[in-house]
């Protein structure tokens, strides 16, 4: 009897100390738009406080990507002598949009570090140039030529110039790039970043020939590789962004830094927070209402995920997606109008690297990407979160052999017992 009143005891207690609401019924079949006042799992209270919506469709920083071919690059029948990638944020100016990106013409597909010569490439991006197209409309390109060519020895960038970005600062034109000093996979991937400038996104393009983001420091994580450059206009100064491969060969970890400056040509401070984004491969961020937003793909913890940084420093993820683009170069209006409302992105340009999945003819070709990480665009079709792939697509992601030997031998001994 004591043990029945002990018990009817506790739970009266405890249903006393519940608010009211959650004492009658379970979770509501209509989900609550706003944060029910109710006690709540990790999972419901991060429903509610991660993202900027309780469901993917009306969350302003979700999308699904869709791509599109482009027209206008011509890629020697994609025998792996010319490649173009790592495309640079997108602008329009003179009534067209622009864009530069990595172009590679070498007589022979990429041969790997030790079978690379003058004329023979080690890698996709190594003996390269800069190059840049027009368009009319996004999708149908015309490729207007060299805009920084591989500078003479001994300057930075004589082996390779590679993987740029674009910023526009008081009306001049700045492109901040790799710059290989040996065949890359020599050591590593391993450069500085170098800048251009011009009037004009025509060019001429003049080179600053100095290193103006440096590697870091011996044993510091950014000490061998500063990769893709990624400037915006924030809080009225330049907010450069980069990439760093570190802890080693073959187990790369890559993660994001930033490096702050008043003027384009330097000095960068690197933050002293860096990596500021723990995940990710290529750069691709822009203005965000008061913030900063970033698509981090590939590599890492939080890959697949599109981030944002309310200070443009301090990354939280604000929701997971599939199917980015890699190495986006997205349309920002906003990028250099140092906003404190930023808008978003819906387009821009990406590549896929050996892009006939033959290593053997490896080249990269650039493509188009639309999205909805707009606060001007509703567009339902890009807040889906369900993706249909035919089931070749699922058995193309086959077992190894030695993974399947694993399984035997697990069976084996599973039989044994
Ligand atoms: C890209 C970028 C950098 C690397 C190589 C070419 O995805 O991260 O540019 O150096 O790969």
């Amino acid at each position: 009897m004591m043990k029945h009143f002990f018990t009817l005891t506790v739970f009266l207690i405890a249903s006393s100390s519940l608010p009211c609401s959650a004492q009658d019924t379970g979770f509501p079949f209509v989900l609550p738009t706003e944060k029910p006042n109710r006690p709540m799992s990790a999972a419901m209270e991060r429903n509610y406080s991660a993202y900027l919506a309780p469901r993917p469709e009306n969350n302003e920083l979700y999308s699904q990507f869709k791509y599109t071919r482009l027209k206008g690059f011509d890629y020697n029948h994609h025998d792996g002598t010319i490649s173009r990638r790592d495309p640079s944020k997108v602008i329009f100016a003179n009534g067209k949009y622009y864009v530069w990106y990595t172009h590679r013409e070498t007589p022979t597909p990429p041969k790997g570090a030790a079978a690379s010569t003058d004329t023979v490439p080690s890698s996709d991006w190594d003996l390269s140039d800069i190059w840049y197209a027009t368009s009319e409309d996004g999708f149908t390109w015309e490729e207007q030529g060299v805009a920084v060519p591989r500078p003479p020895k001994p300057n930075v960038g004589w082996r390779s110039v590679s993987t740029t970005d674009i910023l526009v600062w008081k009306g001049k034109y700045y492109l901040y790039y790799q710059g290989f000093m040996e065949a890359s996979g020599k050591r590593g991937d391993d450069c500085p970043v170098a800048v251009s400038y011009a009037d004009s996104p025509d060019g001429p393009w003049t080179p600053h020939e100095k290193v103006v983001i440096p590697n870091g420091g011996e044993g510091e994580w950014d000490q061998y590789s500063i990769h893709d450059p990624y400037p915006l206009v924030y809080q009225g100064k330049i907010f450069l962004y980069y990439k760093s491969d570190f802890d080693g060969d073959p187990r790369l970890v890559r993660m994001q830094g930033l490096a702050i400056a008043d003027n384009p040509l330097g000095p960068f401070e690197k933050s002293p927070l860096n990596p500021v984004i723990n995940s990710g491969h290529e750069t691709t961020l822009f203005p965000f209402k008061t913030g900063i937003a970033a698509l981090v793909i590939r590599d890492g913890n939080e890959h697949s995920t599109v981030q944002y940084a309310q200070d443009g420093v301090n990354f939280e993820i604000a929701s997971i997606t599939g199917l980015m683009p890699n190495a986006g170069g997205p349309f920002v209006p906003d990028a250099f109008t140092d906003t404190k409302d930023g808008r978003g992105i819906t387009w821009g340009i990406s590549h896929f690297t050996n892009a006939t999945g033959n290593w053997k003819k490896n080249h990269s070709i650039l493509a188009r990407f639309d999205c909805d990480l707009s606060l001007d665009l509703h567009d339902p079709q890009m807040k889906r979160t369900g993706y249909y792939f035919r089931p070749d697509i699922y058995f193309s992601q086959h077992l190894s052999k030695d993974q399947r030997q694993r399984i035997t031998n697990d069976t084996r001994m599973l039989r044994a017992k």
